[in-house]
């Protein structure tokens, strides 16, 4: 049983303290997950407070923006500018890397979010969240550019999400493994309820977009039509599929109750690279994934270890348990050999 009484400072500073950590880190975690507080908290309002619904304005990516895509990403970049720990924040919502204003102090941190991942949930009230990862520069560039801040994922130091469900839960790594806390109402704290969280490799579930199934690549084909073939065929047991259109409830899923979440490359998203973004989606999730135990990949190559210096680069996303993850990466070599 987690120790219920820890709240998540108290337990980033005796993570500080045993790893002897750096003390920007800590303020940096603890502005995002204040940020995380204030989304989940305009988000509780719904329709009440007249935040559902889309603006007419779109993203760098062409998406028409919700309200609460905009508040959402104004609360993460007033909640965190101001830390003095950050050399820029690069956002799903905004077309460039965003420089720290020059009245507020610079370090050497990069913050890399997606605001509220899943927006599309919002009006019909299902589970969405706030995607964060976090690299540490060597020093404080003078003027940021691309190439300074966009790294590769495994330089990441931390990384996590808000998950925006029945309850609100923060899901955080700095690599020492993945634990869960969950925001207590009464004293506006998030609370340690899970330590320490591992794949399981038994899990039955694939989640993946069906619609999609006459653009698939044959070795994510062959995969998904060997889980649905379940007892009768090659896999000797049954799968359940599950598509909740909400990568971070899919990938909190697969952290509590294993499986994999696909998101491939197929003929009508080759052009794009993929759906999913590299730095604040992609990354991330294949960090929390890759320390709870499972593998991320692109079918073809590790996530973390895909350069890029586009900051809105898109790339397939394969997430889950070794084994089935392991099963994905030789069906696409065997496919590609042949
Ligand atoms: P978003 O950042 O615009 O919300 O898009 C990302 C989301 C993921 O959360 C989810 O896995 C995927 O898009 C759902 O895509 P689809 O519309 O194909 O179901
Ligand atoms: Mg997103």
């Amino acid at each position: 049983m987690p120790d219920q009484s820890l709240t998540l400072i108290q337990f980033l500073l005796e993570e500080r303290r045993r790893l002897d950590a750096d003390r920007d880190l800590t303020t940096l975690l603890h502005s995002v997950a204040t940020a995380c507080k204030a989304v989940s908290s305009s988000l509780k309002s719904g329709a009440l407070a007249d935040v559902l619904g889309n603006l007419d304005t779109e993203n760098v990516q062409g998406e028409t923006q919700k309200k609460l895509d905009v508040i959402a990403n104004d609360i993460f970049l007033r909640r965190c500018e101001f830390s003095g720990v950050l050399a820029a924040m690069v956002s799903e919502e905004m077309d460039e890397v965003y420089p720290i204003p020059t009245q507020f102090p610079k370090g050497r941190y990069v913050l890399l979010f997606d605001p509220l991942d899943g927006s599309s949930n919002i009006d019909v009230n299902v589970s969405v969240g706030s995607i964060f990862s976090i690299i540490r520069l060597d020093e404080t560039p003078e003027e940021e550019s691309y190439d300074a801040v966009l790294r590769p994922g495994y330089e990441q130091v931390a990384a996590g999400y808000a998950l925006y469900g029945p309850s609100t839960m923060l899901v955080l790594s700095t690599g020492e493994g993945v634990n869960a806390f969950t925001l207590d109402g009464n004293i506006g704290e998030f609370r340690l309820t899970q330590r320490n969280l591992r794949i399981r490799e038994d899990g039955s579930e694939f989640a993946i977009n069906a619609s999609r199934a006459r653009w698939w690549e044959p070795p994510v084909k062959r995969y998904i039509d060997e889980c649905i073939a379940g007892e009768s065929g090659p896999r000797g047991r049954d799968f359940n599929m599950r598509w909740i259109a909400s990568m971070v409830a899919e990938v909190h899923r697969v952290l509590l109750r294993g499986g994999v979440f696909i998101y491939p490359k197929d003929s009508k998203n080759a052009e794009l690279g993929g759906k999913l973004r590299l730095f604040y989606e992609a990354n991330p999730m294949a960090f929390l994934i890759e320390q709870a135990g499972g593998m991320a990949t692109t079918g073809r190559q590790r996530i973390l270890d895909i350069k890029s210096n586009s900051p809105h680069e898109r790339v397939p996303v394969m997430l889950g348990a070794r084994s089935e993850i392991q099963r994905l990466i030789d069906y696409h070599s065997e496919f590609d050999t042949v």
